[in-house]
C-alpha cells in the first residue's frame, strides 16, 4: 500500500461527501448559503473525515455507510473554526491562506454560517442513519462537539487567557477542544462498520492520542515562522494562550509527538494490516514538522 494513495482517496471521498451535502440556490437568504460555503469549500485538510472513513474500512465497514458522518463531522469542524476565528473567540484575520468567514461577509452573518454549519450534519446523518450503529455514531459525534467535547475545552481556553494555567489544565483543554473530533471519528468509524467492542476500544486510544500528537505539532508549529499553516503566526502566543508549547518547551513537545505516534499506532493491533494507512497517518502528521 502507498500511504500517499491512499490518503488521495480517503481526501476523494471526503470531498465528494462534503460536496455532495453542500446546498447552493437563489433564495433571499443567498448570502449565508454564500457564507457556509466559503468555509466549508475552501479546502481545509479533511482530516476528520478521512479517519473515520479509515477506521469504517479497518472495522471491516464500507465507506459508502459512513460518508454523511463523515461530512457531517467536516462540517461541524467547519463551524468551530468559524466562530473560533470571531472577534469574541480568538479574533483572526486569516483561516486557510484567505480571509477569515467574518472579515469577508460580517460578523452576523458568520455566527448564523456557523450555526448552519453546525445543524445540517444532524440534519444529513439523521436522514442516513439505518443501523444502531449509525444512530450511536450520531450521538457520539454530537457529544464531541457540545459541552463535554470541543464546546466545553473552548469555554476553558478561553477562561484560561492571559493566566498561568496547571498542565492538568492544558491537557485537559485540549484533550476536549481539539482531541474530542479525533476520537469521535475513529468511534464514529468503527460504529457505523459494526465493529467489536476491542476493536471501538483501539480506535478511542487512537484517537485520544492521535489527538494530542496533532494539537502538539499544532503548537510547534504555530511557533515557527517557516511552516505554512495558513494562519496568523503567533496567534497564541500573542493572545496569551496557555499551550503545550508554553507549558512544555519544544523539546519536550517533540519528545511526547513520538511518544503519542508510537502509541497510537499500538494501540491500531486489533485491526491488523488493516489499520496501515492509520499507523502511517499519524507519522505523517509528525512529519509536518520537518
Ligand atoms: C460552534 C461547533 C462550534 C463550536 C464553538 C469555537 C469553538 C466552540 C471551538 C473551537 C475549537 C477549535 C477551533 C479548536 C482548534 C482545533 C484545530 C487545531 C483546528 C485546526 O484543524 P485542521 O488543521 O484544520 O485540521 P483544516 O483547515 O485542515 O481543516
Amino acid at each position: 500500500m502507498v500511504v500517499e494513495n491512499e490518503l488521495k482517496r480517503y481526501t476523494e471521498l471526503a470531498e465528494s461527501a462534503v460536496a455532495k451535502y453542500s446546498v447552493s440556490y437563489e433564495c433571499r437568504q443567498k448570502k449565508l448559503f454564500d457564507a457556509v460555503n466559503y468555509s466549508l469549500l475552501a479546502g481545509g485538510k479533511r482530516l476528520r473525515p478521512v479517519i473515520l472513513l479509515a477506521m469504517c474500512e479497518a472495522a471491516g465497514g464500507n465507506c459508502a455507510d459512513a460518508e454523511a458522518f463523515a461530512a457531517g463531522l467536516e462540517m461541524i469542524h467547519n463551524s468551530s473554526l468559524i466562530h473560533d476565528d470571531l472577534p469574541a473567540m480568538d479574533d483572526d484575520d486569516l483561516r486557510r491562506g484567505r480571509p477569515t468567514n467574518h472579515k469577508v461577509y460580517g460578523e452576523a452573518t458568520a455566527i448564523l454560517a456557523g450555526d448552519v454549519l453546525l445543524v445540517r450534519p444532524f440534519e444529513i446523518m439523521a436522514d442516513n442513519a439505518a443501523t444502531p450503529g449509525q444512530v450511536k455514531a450520531m450521538s457520539v459525534i454530537a457529544r464531541a462537539a457540545g459541552q463535554e467535547g470541543m464546546m466545553g475545552g473552548q469555554q476553558v481556553d478561553i477562561e484560561c487567557e492571559g493566566r498561568h494555567a496547571s498542565e492538568e489544565t492544558i491537557i485537559y483543554l485540549n484533550t476536549l477542544k481539539t482531541g474530542a473530533l479525533f476520537r469521535a471519528a475513529c468511534n464514529a468509524g468503527v460504529l457505523i462498520a459494526g465493529g467489536s467492542e476491542a476493536m471501538l476500544r483501539a480506535a478511542d486510544e487512537y484517537g485520544r492520542m492521535l489527538g494530542l500528537a496533532f494539537q502538539l505539532v499544532d503548537d510547534l508549529l504555530d511557533n515557527n515562522a517557516e511552516a505554512d499553516t495558513g494562519k496568523t503566526k503567533g496567534s497564541d502566543i500573542a493572545a496569551g494562550k496557555s499551550t503545550y508549547l508554553s507549558a512544555y518547551g519544544e523539546e519536550r513537545c517533540r519528545g511526547m509527538v513520538d511518544e503519542c505516534t508510537q502509541r497510537a499506532a499500538a494501540a491500531l493491533s486489533p485491526f491488523g494490516e488493516r489499520a496501515e494507512f492509520l499507523k502511517e497517518l499519524v507519522i505523517m502528521l509528525k512529519d509536518r514538522l520537518r
